[in-house]
């Protein structure tokens, strides 16, 4: 059977924090691209488990296919069976891309996977041109489904496909430690980690993947791990269960993909380093094998000793992103971050001396902070903390976690608007952000004016030039540059200084 899979174009996607054009200040595009890793995982699973598919990969963002192309391309491959991966965020250009499929071929079957039919799997399946829907980690299920269509073979009792039809017979899933307790119906869920074939990056391989945070422009994104059991009250990951991989099968991944000619690797896991033994455990398994690599990940302060960070530092650590989320105690109790304000700064300080960079994501408007000068009181944590980069985001209140519920219950949100949206994505839609104290258009001022207090301090400015390490580094700092300078500009348009061109 002739097989696509699709990572959507983002040509409608929300704006999470519109400025007064309905823009955004910073856009996906401004990080760089990253693979849609879970569709590669999908895809690389039916390789490798079946025989005799034809297979097309497209990630329309980073090769920036427009919907039109697309038409084009799918017209060529007239496929049988199209796998569209999702954010909810995206779903009105998933639906496009489904609506484009069934007007070139009314028979191609269209399967919805990835975040959105996970947080709503009801509405998903309802959707115009969408006849099934994987709910959940699709490797197995998706691979059952293409063989179940192949054969013409009921398909609607495999774990997580439903259909407009089977989702009415679904039973809610009784209490289950493994999801996030707001899974609706049972999903499909990779036990055996070890077991998923590694993502086939050959499908991705003509693709330039360039990212912000990286030193070369051949990045790999690796997973060590799936799940994270904490409870962040601004977090929907669905997956509590933290589920990891054994060292060998991941440096086995690693030392494929430098065959392949990467060399940096950027972890994306929810946790990377769910104790500091982890980071430990990864390191003696580079060693031995005696790879030379960069990599950073994405992890918590408390799964951090100096000695883990002195040891990964050793074996090729470059980077760490935190989420730090806020300035206080009394702000990481209400986001029920389980960390501390010293622990943060002992972490930070411990990377400093270390040599390695850090990554302080950091959100505003948050339940805590009342006045205008509560945030810049925390803006101001940020700056003295130091982290080689700051990333700042306005929480978004997104359906299904502990902040959403508790906006509803103070009236701050309508409920109810994202459902709306899901049964029926519509361009105009915007995400909630906590109004209680400052209006969104005011978080949006304070959201810019962070990113130049973070990045225009003539100490920095000097500390990142003498830092850069490569020509790929020039580039994209030079281009995070230009992209700060954008609100300058508009603010110059108003009161007229000059700036440099
Ligand atoms: C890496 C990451 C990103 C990266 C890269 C995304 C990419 N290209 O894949 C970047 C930084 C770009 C990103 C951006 C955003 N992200 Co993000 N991101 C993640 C993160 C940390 C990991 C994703 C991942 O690779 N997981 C590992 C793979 C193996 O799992 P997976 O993606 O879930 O895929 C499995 C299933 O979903 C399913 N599946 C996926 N696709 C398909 C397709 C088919 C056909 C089938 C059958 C199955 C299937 O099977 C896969 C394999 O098991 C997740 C957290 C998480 N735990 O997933 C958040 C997460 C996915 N992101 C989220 C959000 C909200 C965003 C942003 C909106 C954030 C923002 N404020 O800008 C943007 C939206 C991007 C956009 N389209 O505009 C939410 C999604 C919530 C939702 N309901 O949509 C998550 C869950 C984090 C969270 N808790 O809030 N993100
Ligand atoms: S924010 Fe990070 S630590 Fe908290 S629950 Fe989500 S993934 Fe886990």
């Amino acid at each position: 059977m002739k097989i696509a899979f699709i990572n959507p174009p983002d040509e409608n996607t929300v704006v999470e924090f519109p400025d007064e054009n309905g823009d955004s200040f910073l856009e996906a595009d401004d990080y760089g691209y990253f693979p849609p890793l879970g569709l590669l995982y999908v895809a690389s699973y039916l390789e490798a488990n079946t025989k005799g598919h034809n297979i097309m990969f497209l990630d329309c963002v980073a090769e920036q296919i427009s919907h039109i192309e697309l038409r084009k391309r799918l017209e060529e491959f007239n496929p049988d069976v199209v796998g569209l991966t999702s954010f909810t965020i995206s779903l009105y250009d998933c639906v496009k891309v489904a609506k484009t499929t069934k007007s070139i071929n009314p028979n191609t079957h269209v399967c919805l996977g990835g975040h959105h039919p996970i947080s709503y799997p009801n509405e998903a399946v309802q959707l115009p041109c969408i006849d099934s829907i994987i709910v959940g980690e699709g490797e197995k299920s998706f691979t059952d489904l293409v063989t179940s269509l192949e054969k013409s073979e009921d398909y609607t009792d495999i774990l997580g496909v439903y259909t407009r039809e089977s989702i009415k017979r679904a039973e809610k899933p009784k209490k289950d430690l493994r999801f996030l307790n707001t899974v609706i119906v049972k999903p499909a869920y990779m036990d055996e980690v070890d077991k998923i074939p590694f993502p086939n990056r050959k499908f991705i391989e003509h693709i330039n993947y360039q990212s912000i945070i990286g030193v070369t422009n051949k990045l790999a994104t690796i997973l060590s791990s799936r799940g994270c059991p904490y409870a962040c009250t601004f977090c929907n990951v669905p997956y509590k269960r933290y589920r990891e991989r054994s060292m060998e099968n991941l440096v086995d991944e690693i030392e494929q993909c430098l065959e392949l000619g990467y060399k940096e690797f950027h972890f994306y896991d929810d946790l990377f380093n769910i104790n500091e033994k982890k980071i430990m455990r990864f390191c003696d398994e580079l060693e031995k094998r005696n790879l030379d690599i960069i990599w950073d990940f994405r992890g918590r302060v408390n799964g951090c000793t100096r000695e883990s960070l002195a040891r990964a530092k050793k074996m090729g650590l470059r980077m760490i992103s935190f989420g730090v989320e806020t300035g206080s105690d009394e702000g990481l109790k209400v986001l029920r971050k389980a960390t501390t304000i010293s622990k943060i700064q002992q972490t930070f300080s411990w990377c400093h001396e270390l040599g390695i960079k850090t990554v302080a994501d950091f959100m505003l408007g948050l339940p805590h902070e009342r006045t205008r000068q509560d945030v810049l009181k925390n803006i101001d944590f940020v700056i003295r903390l130091n982290p080689t980069y700051a990333q700042f985001n306005i929480m978004t209140l997104y359906p299904h976690t502990e902040a959403y519920d508790q906006a509803v219950a103070k009236n701050l949100i309508v409920d109810g608007r994202w459902q709306e949206f899901a049964k029926n994505p519509t361009k105009d839609f915007y995400v909630d952000h906590w109004e209680e104290f400052m209006p969104t258009s005011e978080l949006v001022k304070l959201h810019h004016l962070a990113y130049r207090k973070f990045y225009f301090r003539p100490s920095y400015i000097l500390r990142s030039l003498l830092g850069i390490r490569s020509a790929y580094e020039i580039y994209a700092k030079v281009r995070g540059v230009l992209k700060l300078m954008r609100p300058l500009k508009a603010l110059n348009r108003r009161i007229g200084l000059p700036l440099p061109s």
